[in-house]
């Protein structure tokens, strides 16, 4: 444990003894040679110190500030030496705890090293601020392996050239909450792929033009992030035998339709709406017959219109420059704007009660006769659709009108539906632009960039989706780091202690496994008009008690046991968002309209049977039978089995702090973070296990050599360990599998020093032997 010894083993042999071993042996040796303890405080904190006494469980700490504490052995963890501050992976760490994980983290995010690693996973610390770490000079020293400090281009770097020796598909699946830095550090990934990929390429181009139209139509401001991504993101990037890239693929995941109708102060809606209103030319104006954005309710809602620092009229320019680099035409362009403008106009329609019983009649103003110019549809169809419900009788068709409360959820679920079908309408375009030939594609780099766990204090079915979704996510992680490791260990005949990770099937089965999970209830209950938000949870409550992850709450509540915590959801407006449905007259409606994409996407939708019912529900009459829960399920099942099939390399972004500025870096909100992804355990298992694998083959070709030819036994695994003998390599540091030799992370590195030292030495006898001959 001196300090010397220390630094070697940092070097070479990062072995330490378990933690558990601290309060048993190592007590006594660090009050010896008196080494450093974080000790906690009374409030949480825990600060620096070295150990004075002990007696019995008490322990007597001086603090860094001068400050003697009694404290009980539980409250102490050993810190690591000065030496090892700032180490670039959490693995090299003597002793993993969260305060040492903590300060390393800081003590490198003050020198604005945002990067580090943890095992086999990139920890990226937003900075708040543009660093000088990327642009070309970086790219080119992270590709010719010049630097080695962890980066998302020596990330992405390692995973193209695995693709390249391989031929295996790569993913990186990049995390993190809110305003953590996903979207940018994907950006700075498809950056480096798109320099690989040659400057020059269309494809390229097109790949970086995409990313920026995704965002303006997908991308809003929120109360953490004023450039939020508001779906989730999954994008392939396929290159040629050569390594070029050669097309890409986008699928996109739950995009947050309600910010079109609601969006609280202080957020926005999507951008492309404020855009649209400040950058269009006059004459696009005129034939959109458009106002300023703080004019439509559907943005003036909220406090917020433009936001610092952001030109609206400008990106618009650019968004412009962007449709016409992935060749969507001027046509589909004006058609598109003009779904925008009538989804605006359709906010501003606003309602007039007739009677005692809140039914209305639609105010027939600009708002209507805009909307419906724009729609291709006549205003009394548009005026009929929002204010009443046709009941077919036995002979007659006969027209209720709504209520209130009904005409507005009529005209805002119109006004989402054709939003999100935009959305997904303009992602096929794009894919069909960056259409991959199948000719010339060997393999792709994917990155996903998804929404990270989400906890709040009132959690709804967005979250409800999210976190599930993180739920598989995690258990695509654990697979690949525990799952993996146990199988390749015991298949090969070694014993490793493998960590356990925690297995999070149990709360999957609650979401998914049929017939009694949180999905399949919440479609049953969605296909029943009478149900309720109440009679759900009600069901729910009677039936998932048995797992041990489900909890039912007061009132309409549940709570969730996922990984990453507990989560209590409110299950109000569930089942409306989970039916997510059109009222058939407005399905009717926008098939009846002239304006192509309109009628376009009325057709995705199958049409339900009109039903002779004569109450009215609203989301009484589903166009589906499987709800956005389930939809989502099978999406995610389809993302999973992708991945399966790649090599996955983890990206985990952190926010140091919630005012989004720089320098400020606050340990809890860091801590909370780390521990909803798990990178402790993760480095707990990348230490504890045998990281570096090398079959016999490979290592006795490599390092046959350095044996004196007598004692060069026959077989590879044989060569093997004689090598290891040779050079005194610890039994600790490895095992022997029956086709692999199993490393700690270090021993590769002091093997390759000691070849380098060996052929050094060969060299220097050829040039004295020449010297000599001439
Ligand atoms: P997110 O993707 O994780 O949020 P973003 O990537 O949008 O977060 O990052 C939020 C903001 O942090 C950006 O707008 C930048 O100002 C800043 N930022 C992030 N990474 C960097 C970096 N490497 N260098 C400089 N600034 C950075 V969300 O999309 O809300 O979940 O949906």
């Amino acid at each position: 444990f001196g300090r010397k010894r220390v630094k070697m083993d940092i070097v070479e042999s990062p072995y330490v003894p378990p933690i558990s071993e601290f309060h048993t042996h190592a007590l006594s040796y660090f009050i010896q040679i008196k080494l450093s303890v974080w000790c906690r405080q009374p409030t949480g904190q825990w600060d620096l110190g070295s150990i004075n006494s002990t007696s019995g469980e008490e322990v007597s700490v001086s603090l860094s500030n001068g400050k003697v504490l009694n404290v009980p052995t539980s409250e102490l963890v050993p810190a690591n030496p000065n030496i090892l501050d700032g180490v670039d992976n959490l693995i090299k760490l003597a002793y993993v705890n969260d305060p040492s994980v903590l300060h390393n983290l800081r003590f490198r995010y003050s020198q604005e090293m945002i990067y580090t690693k943890a095992g086999p996973i990139l920890i990226a610390l937003n900075p708040f601020k543009d660093l000088h770490i990327y642009g070309s000079d970086y790219l080119s020293n992270y590709r010719q392996q010049l630097v080695h400090s962890p980066h998302v281009y020596g990330m992405v770097d390692a995973a193209y050239n695995q693709m390249m020796r391989d031929e295996i598909d790569q993913s990186i699946i990049i995390s993190g909450e809110s305003g953590s830095g996903k979207t940018e550090t994907a950006k700075i990934a498809i950056q480096y792929l798109a320099s690989l990929g040659g400057g020059s390429s269309g494809t390229t181009n097109d790949v970086l033009q995409t990313n920026c139209i995704l965002e303006t139509f997908g991308n809003a401001k929120t109360s953490v992030n004023d450039n939020s991504t508001r779906f989730g993101k999954f994008m392939e990037i396929h290159f040629s035998a050569t390594g070029k890239i050669c097309g890409a693929k986008i699928q996109t995941y739950l995009l947050e339709k309600s910010r079109i109708v609601q969006v609280a102060n202080g957020e926005r809606s999507y951008h492309v709406l404020y855009q649209l209103c400040a950058g269009s030319s006059s004459s696009l104006k005129e034939r959109l017959n458009l106002r300023a954005a703080h004019e439509y309710k559907y943005l003036n809602q909220s406090d917020c219109i433009t936001i610092g620092g952001i030109d609206d009229a400008k990106n618009f320019h650019q968004l412009m420059e962007a449709f016409d680099a992935v060749r969507i035409c001027k046509e589909d362009q004006e058609l598109i704007f003009k779904v925008l403008a009538a989804i605006l106009w359709l906010g501003n329609i606003s309602f007039k009660v007739t009677d005692s019983e809140n039914h209305i009649e639609v105010v027939g103003d600009e708002a209507v006769t805009s909307a419906a110019l724009l729609m291709g549809c006549t205003s009394q169809d548009l005026m009929a659709a929002l204010s009443t419900h046709k009941i077919q009788s036995d002979k007659d068709t006969v027209a209720k009108s709504l209520t209130l409360l009904q005409a507005i959820e009529t005209r805002d679920a119109i006004a989402k539906f054709i939003y999100s079908s935009l959305f997904e309408w303009i992602v096929q375009q794009l894919n069909r632009s960056l259409e991959v030939n199948e000719k010339h594609t060997e393999k792709s780099i994917s990155i996903l960039d998804f929404y990270g766990f989400q906890s709040f204090q009132k959690n709804n079915f967005e979250q409800f989706c999210i976190n599930y979704a993180n739920e598989r996510l995690q258990q695509h992680f654990n697979r690949h780091l525990f799952k993996l490791e146990q199988e390749d260990c015991e298949s090969d005949g070694i014993d490793c202690t493998v960590l356990d990770f925690g297995d999070n099937q149990k709360c999957l089965d609650l979401f998914e496994k049929k017939p009694l999970s949180l999905l399949s209830l919440l479609d049953d209950e969605s296909n029943f008009a009478e149900a309720s938000d109440l009679t759900f949870v009600n069901r729910l409550k009677n039936l998932l008690e048995a797992n041990n992850c489900f909890k039912g709450e007061r009132g309409r509540a549940f709570s969730v046991r996922h990984y990453a915590g507990e989560v209590l959801y409110d299950t109000n407006g569930f089942l409306v968002k989970n039916r997510d449905s059109l009222s058939y007259n407005s399905i009717q409606l926008l098939s009846s309209c002239n304006c192509e994409l309109l009628k376009l996407f009325s057709k995705g939708i199958n049409q339900p049977e009109e039903h002779g019912n004569s109450t009215f529900h609203i989301g009484a009459l589903y166009s589906q039978k499987r709800g956005v829960g389930t939809k989502f399920k099978d999406q995610l099942f389809k993302l999973m089995h992708q991945l399966e099939s790649t090599t996955p390399h983890f990206i985990r972004c952190i926010k140091p702090n919630t005012n989004n500025l720089p320098g400020i870096y606050d340990k809890e909100l860091v801590l909370q973070q780390l521990r909803c992804c798990r990178v402790l355990e993760a480095v707990k298992i990348s230490k504890a296990g045998f990281p570096t694998r090398v079959n016999h083959q490979e290592f006795s070709r490599r390092y046959e050599f350095l044996l004196s030819e007598t004692d060069i036994p026959r077989d590879p695994l044989s060569v093997s360990v004689a090598v290891l003998q040779k050079f005194n390599i610890p039994s600790e540091m490895y095992q022997v599998g029956y086709t692999k030799l199993y490393l700690r992370a270090g021993q590769i590195g002091a093997l390759e020093d000691k070849r380098k030292q060996f052929l050094r030495g060969v060299l220097g006898i050829q040039k004295c032997f020449r010297a000599h001959q001439a």
